[in-house]
């Protein structure tokens, strides 16, 4: 279908083959997923639009600068920044692998994405149109948000929260959130945002790894046309247990929005409400100016172990990523486009790609508190259509849900303003990368599909748009300054067509430096596998024109809707239930969350008050995954089974029970230790024990 096919005649052309494997009998089906297979056989490119690449940020000469000098091309990206204190080295690798960055530059954050647009005469414009899930909507501009961000560092202030001191922040998707992590930089200290979504024993983990000083929360959030309890789960995740006696006890105040209303329980002592707090402080604050790897943030994230890492990210360094790749990548005009990035702040791609990118350059977005079927699965179109969205970046999990609603949906708003859509957080089947192209882009829009991790800071592998042609399921390219490889086992590049393991060979601004409280982790963890390289722990393969095609963890990091989540955290959740013996967990593939979690379990023959259906310990054991850890890591299935599958070394085979989840045939089974097991389990399953 060539007409399918936008060949442009531009100054790039498609070079891949393009239009004559174009496979338009199939239908739009969801449960079309990226599998090596697929990925071999897709051969549709679609060549940047003429009208786009003549006015787009972003040109090939980009590459070339990056080429030529890597080190001159990060300079020129962070001179873009607003130094207090210029720097005079660029990379300090002397450490490896822990990299300085700019490091005698002093900077401060808040400054760069709120008060410079004051200063530099552009306060009048519109920093985000906020849109409650109610139906509630605020209109900030820069000089709303400068007032707004010094009070609240005033605030800080007075409840003793200092330079370097950790702040929790657990807040639903409302200016408050970016306000606090806002807050937090003027006055160096640094945040540690932990997802509403979470629950209380995730939130207490988190706080205590970081000993934050102060929790800043709201009584609630507004969600599926309910009130979403937060102050409770900071409660319980600060009151002491026989289990965690002393637990938390860094916590000197918690700091509450009032967003819902709700009745909420009150610690004299212990809690303030923000409105108290904040809204009398002056308007006057002169940041905390800091050194260029000061730490800006800490984030957690899902390791291969168990318990999760918490991250840190540097200011100047990350701030160059983070503003440098979001203008190159999203194009964006700041005077004219209207930005909405659909994540949550509690994850990376919401500090780096609402917060800290867009703000700094400037951007007006769109912030949105709630969920995109409530009141109706328009929502978002809605929203879209209302604010004339220009930029829309979004994840496949959602795109997939999307197309199981229908089109018709999305065709019933006026989506004409679009012009550039992203996608993140796992990789996008081509067909859904193509349904996304045609009923939301109407065809005219690039995608940009982009690479990266909490660990990375900033996009890593994207097209740019207006100078790469893009192929559906194909992150393409490294960005210009990224040294990215697909290496074999050995560390050796592989050829063009071949896959492997996903490395960046080189230092970057925007990379992790550190896990917190844990330096030996950082290089054992991420350094250790190929020699000097970054190990990122996906798989990808490198087709014949070289471009990149991400293929998912190769490690136990499951990914469910774009949420990293690991294998044995939710294991040991499960054992710790007093009905559980022995339990394994697999991420199968599901078709719109990408991965689901299936789990399998063994019950404790001398458990007492074990139901006797198999579905109603299910049903316990999910809601007790859903209380330890949180709403996404509830399992999709548990299967109750008498064993699971081992090595003779005693690792679980999880590679078979994923076979077993998803329904093919059982692999290879040589290497278990007993090889009656998988047909155990299999009869099991079968029987309906
Ligand atoms: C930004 C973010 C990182 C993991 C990463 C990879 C997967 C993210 C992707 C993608 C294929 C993409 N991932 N973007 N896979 N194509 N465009 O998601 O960070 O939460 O740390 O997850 O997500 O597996 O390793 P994080």
């Amino acid at each position: 279908m060539a007409n399918d096919v936008h060949e442009s005649p531009s100054a790039v052309p498609a070079e891949s083959p393009s239009s004559n494997d174009v496979r338009e009998d199939r239908p739009h089906d969801p449960r079309h997923h990226v599998t090596l297979e697929n990925l071999h056989t897709e051969r549709r490119s679609f060549a940047p639009l003429a009208s786009f690449a003549a006015h787009s940020n972003a040109t090939l000469f980009e590459y070339k600068k990056a080429e030529a000098d890597s080190l001159e091309y990060w300079k020129e990206a962070a001179r873009r920044l607003v130094w207090k204190e210029e720097f005079s080295e660029i990379l300090d690798w002397s450490d490896a692998p822990v990299a300085r960055w700019f490091h005698d530059g002093v900077l401060n954050a808040c400054d760069n994405a709120v008060d410079r647009h004051v200063r530099e005469g552009r306060g009048d414009r519109i920093a985000f149109h906020f849109v409650g899930e109610p139906g509630d909507t605020q209109t900030i501009t820069y000089s709303d948000m400068h007032e707004r961000v010094q009070k609240a560092a005033n605030g800080l202030l007075s409840l003793g929260v200092g330079k370097g001191d950790r702040v929790a922040i657990y807040l639903p998707q409302i200016p408050e959130a970016v306000v606090a992590m806002l807050a937090c930089a003027r006055i160096g200290a640094i945040h540690s945002v932990v997802f509403g979504g979470f629950s209380a024993a995730s939130l207490r983990q988190r706080i205590d790894d970081a000993e934050a000083k102060l929790v800043i929360t709201a009584d609630g959030g507004n969600r599926r046309g309910s009130h979403l309890p937060l102050k409770p789960l900071v409660d319980e995740a600060l009151a002491p247990s026989i289990a965690h006696p002393g637990f938390a006890a860094s916590v000197e105040h918690v700091l509450v929005v009032k967003r819902t209303g709700q009745p909420t329980e009150w610690t004299d002592e212990r809690d303030v409400w923000w409105h108290d707090v904040v809204d009398p402080q002056p308007a006057e604050h002169e940041p905390e100016w800091v050194d260029a790897e000061h730490p800006l943030f800490i984030l957690y994230t899902s390791g291969t172990t168990g318990a999760p890492k918490g991250l840190w990210h540097s200011t100047g360094g990350y701030l160059t990523g983070a503003a440098h790749t979001h203008r190159i990548v999203f194009d964006l005009k700041p005077e004219t486009d209207v930005y909405w990035c659909s994540a949550d702040v509690g994850w990376i791609t919401g500090h780096t790609y609402i917060v800290y990118g867009p703000m700094i350059n400037g951007a007006t977005q769109v912030l949105y508190e709630g969920t995109p079927d409530t009141p109706h699965q328009g929502r978002w179109w809605e929203i879209i259509q209302e604010y004339g969205v220009t930029i829309f970046y979004t994840a496949p999990t959602a795109i997939r849900t999307f197309m199981k609603w229908g089109e018709s949906i999305p065709d019933g708003f006026d989506l004409s303003s679009l012009r550039l859509l992203g996608s993140v957080g796992e990789p996008i089947n081509p067909e859904a990368w193509m349904w996304y192209r045609r009923v939301i882009g109407g065809e005219r829009c690039p995608i940009v599909d982009t690479w990266w991790q909490t660990e990375t800071g900033s996009i890593m592998i994207s097209p740019l748009p207006g100078v790469t042609a893009t192929k559906p399921g194909s992150a393409m390219t490294a960005m210009p300054g990224i040294a990215a490889d697909v290496v074999d086992d050995e560390g050796r590049p592989v050829r063009g067509g071949e896959g492997g393991y996903l490395v960046i060979k080189e230092p970057w601004p925007s990379m992790l430096r550190g896990i917190w409280g844990d330096r030996a982790r950082f290089a054992r963890t991420y350094w250790n596998r190929f020699d000097g390289m970054y190990f990122a722990g996906d798989g990808a393969k490198k087709d014949i024109d070289g471009d990149l095609w991400l293929l998912g963890r190769v490690d136990d990091v499951m990914n469910v809707s774009g949420h990293r989540l690991t294998t044995t955290e939710i294991e040991h959740v499960l054992v710790a239930h007093p009905w559980v013996a022995e339990a394994a967990v697999v991420g199968a593939t599901d078709a719109i969350t990408g991965q689901a979690v299936v789990a399998f379990v063994i019950v404790r023959g001398d458990a007492e008050g074990v139901p006797d259906d198999g579905a109603a310990i299910a049903d316990a054991l999910r809601t007790h995954v859903r209380k330890e850890i949180g709403p996404l890591a509830k399992p999709r299935d548990i299967l109750v089974v008498s064993e699971v599958p081992k090595t003779r070394s005693g690792k679980i085979m999880r590679r078979l029970l994923r076979d077993v989840a998803e329904n093919r045939p059982v692999g290879d089974v040589t290497t278990l230790a007993d090889s009656s097991v998988m047909d155990a389990i299999k009869d099991g399953l079968a029987s309906g024990k």
